[in-house]
């Protein structure tokens, strides 16, 4: 039969638009609700959620690090926003698709966060398809936080007698379900709009496809669902097909202003295969004359037209990012699920990735699917033998089994792994036989060679630019290349122009570090990096974890001791230990805004204060000077040092 026949006709979409997702639950609930279940609509949240609330003088962080106060006053069915392209909004869905089990395993989850996640599957998903909801408690202090959870409809719950981790609790979900395609989902997420449909589709075409959505941010501290960060990052960027080396990267680099030529819809582009990929846009510095608002301008314009021409298509992906996936239940099996010796969590995204491509199948992206994820800061549970070990062990495995002689990449980077035990691979490594993997250099020659053409582009063509180019991708460094010899002599013979020509005159607006500079790129503290958290002149700073995507975390110190976010400079108001940054518009000779980098670049100084930057009040309404001191809070690094 003709997929297109199993489409909603224009009819059934008209009927869609005036009755939510919501009210078609209702009625096909009512009429099947098996005797002890009830509707979601039905279920007690208040007592539930009540049961476990913060009490006053109660740190709101301690247990699940991160707001339990915001997120228990949510209802548990709340809206939020409709995050996806409108591309995807106008787009009809099948509903002829195979149903799915969702398999959500947590530990301690806050009851208010594990209920959101499940009346949002059950609010968000065509009912017939989603067969159950398999909640895995994997040993959680009070068993009724699952247990009572099972008077919902479709939902069953499944219990450890011990903790055994996001891997084993996963495989015990995975086995006792009874639909045909897997849906696993993080214990603190929210559905969007159709996320469900995209997934199975795809899945339901080809099941060696493992899909994944494009996962939203709820902020941990107020609960905001915010999906704008995936606007700036998550495009889908038209590029020519791999082997194409070459021109790959002047793709990624031309992201915004090769837009319109990207955008026709004739453009054979469009058209070939689905090698897609997201970059952060732009990805270097902006405003070459950072004070020029009309090339501000101009690029914002570029932005804006760039997000409406690019249409989000399912995006191949060398990695997923973990939590979320969609997978067919055989294949599942049949590809050897998760590897049962890996503990608590961590890891198992890489394996699952290296897996799914080496032994035959592939990994995407579907950008019409959004999910929403709690991002934290921290581990809310605690790692039985010490987390950095765990995530040692895990990840060592994973190198051990599927990188063969490129594990020693790992090794370089990490060295302390080298001495945690990792426990016996032999059957992982007898299954790796058995379904004839390839080798991991077809991995990273096939399915990420983004490395090695962008360093092939950057060794050609770049000149002594490429030095920004490795400071922003520090790992390309040890990615081999191949030869580059006749690029070079071709690039000699047709006389081509250098690179600074071309950041001259065909990309003015981007922004890359010159002379003015003595530090640039993100300046990082531990895993978080300095943030704008999107506010302008006057308004506050923080951290957030580092993205590595420029943007609110693009930060530059000049010459003229200035730290610059485009033109607005980190600014101290008040020259007293404990007062508040903020951002101003840059002015010269200011000495609210003079910094110096101290102690081997490990820290910042605001020169007429002699404080020191400080995140220790982040949470609390922003960033602050203290009095210098070995605090952790104070080290702060930026990408690149200019001046060593
Ligand atoms: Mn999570």
């Amino acid at each position: 039969m003709n997929r297109k026949d199993d489409w909603n006709g224009i009819e059934s979409l008209k009927r869609k638009e005036t009755h939510s997702s919501n009210a078609e639950d209702k009625t096909h609930s009512l009429e099947t609700l098996p005797p002890g279940k009830m509707r979601w609509q039905d279920f007690n949240q208040e007592l539930y959620v009540g049961a476990t609330v913060v009490r006053p003088g109660q740190d709101p962080y301690a247990r699940n690090k991160f707001n339990q106060v915001e997120s228990d006053k949510l209802q548990m069915d709340r809206g939020v926003p409709d995050t996806r392209h409108d591309h995807c909004r106008h787009k009809l869905w099948q509903t002829d698709l195979p149903a799915t089990s969702v398999v959500i395993t947590f530990h301690n989850e806050a009851r208010s966060a594990l209920l959101r996640t499940i009346v949002s599957v059950l609010k968000k998903s065509p009912a017939h398809l989603i067969k159950e909801i398999i909640l895995v408690d994997d040993y959680s202090d009070n068993a009724e936080d699952g247990a009572l959870l099972a008077k919902i409809e479709k939902v069953r719950i499944l219990r450890n007698d011990r903790r055994e981790g996001l891997m084993r609790s996963r495989v015990r979900g995975a086995d006792a379900a009874v639909a045909k395609v897997l849906t696993f989902l993080d214990s603190h997420c929210e559905c969007n709009e159709h996320w469900l449909e995209p997934l199975l589709e795809r899945v339901a075409e080809d099941k060696t496809r493992v899909v994944s959505p494009i996962i939203d941010v709820i902020n941990m501290d107020n609960f905001q669902y915010v999906g704008a960060s995936a606007d700036l990052k998550g495009a889908a960027v038209l590029s020519s097909a791999p082997q194409d080396h070459d021109t790959r990267f002047g793709c990624d680099l031309l992201a915004v202003s090769s837009t319109v030529s990207c955008c026709s819809s004739t453009d054979p582009v469009l058209k070939s295969p689905h090698w897609y990929r997201t970059v952060p846009v732009p990805t270097v510095y902006r405003s070459k004359r950072s004070a020029d608002s009309e090339q501000m301008e101009k690029l914002s314009t570029k932005l804006s037209r760039f997000r409406q021409c690019t249409v989000p298509v399912p995006t191949r992906t060398p990695m997923i990012a973990g939590g979320l996936f969609v997978m067919d239940k055989d294949y599942f099996e049949e590809r050897g699920k998760y590897d049962m010796m890996m503990d608590v969590w961590g890891g198992e995204n890489l394996e699952i990735s290296f897996r799914v491509w080496q032994c035959g199948g592939s990994l995407e992206i579907i950008p019409c699917s959004r999910v929403g994820h709690v991002f934290r800061k921290q581990h809310p549970y605690t790692f039985p033998g010490g987390s950095g070990t765990v995530f040692a062990r895990n990840t060592r495995r994973a190198a051990e089994v599927w990188m063969d002689e490129f594990k020693n990449f790992y090794y370089a980077a990490v060295p302390s792994a080298r001495n945690v035990p990792y426990g016996n691979i032999q059957s992982r490594l007898e299954m790796k036989k058995r379904l004839g993997c390839k080798p991991f250099k077809w991995y990273l020659e096939n399915v990420y060679p983004e490395l090695r053409n962008t360093r092939r582009a950057a060794e050609v063509w770049m000149d002594e630019f490429k030095n920004f180019y490795y400071a922003a991708v520090p790992s390309a460094r040890n990615v081999p290349y191949g030869n580059i010899q006749s690029r070079l002599e071709m690039k000699k013979r047709l006389g081509c122009k250098p690179f600074k020509w071309y950041l001259e005159n065909v990309y003015p607006e981007l922004r890359v570090p010159d002379q003015r500079d003595i530090a640039f790129g993100a300046l990082q503290q531990g895993s978080n990096c300095l943030d704008t958290m999107g506010h302008f002149a006057d308004g506050v700073v923080g951290v957030y974890e580092c993205h590595n995507a420029g943007g609110n975390q693009e930060w530059a110190l000049t010459k003229d001791k200035s730290v610059k976010h485009m033109d607005l400079c980190l600014t101290v108001v008040d020259r007293a230990s404990g007062s508040r940054l903020k951002l101003q518009g840059c002015r010269e000779n200011d000495s609210r805004q003079k910094w110096e980098q101290i102690e081997n670049n490990s820290k910042l100084r605001h020169v007429g204060s002699n404080l020191c930057l400080d995140s220790r009040n982040a949470r609390n309404g922003g960033l602050t000077v203290e009095i210098c001191s070995p605090s952790l809070t104070q080290q702060w690094k930026f990408t690149l040092n200019l001046q060593q």
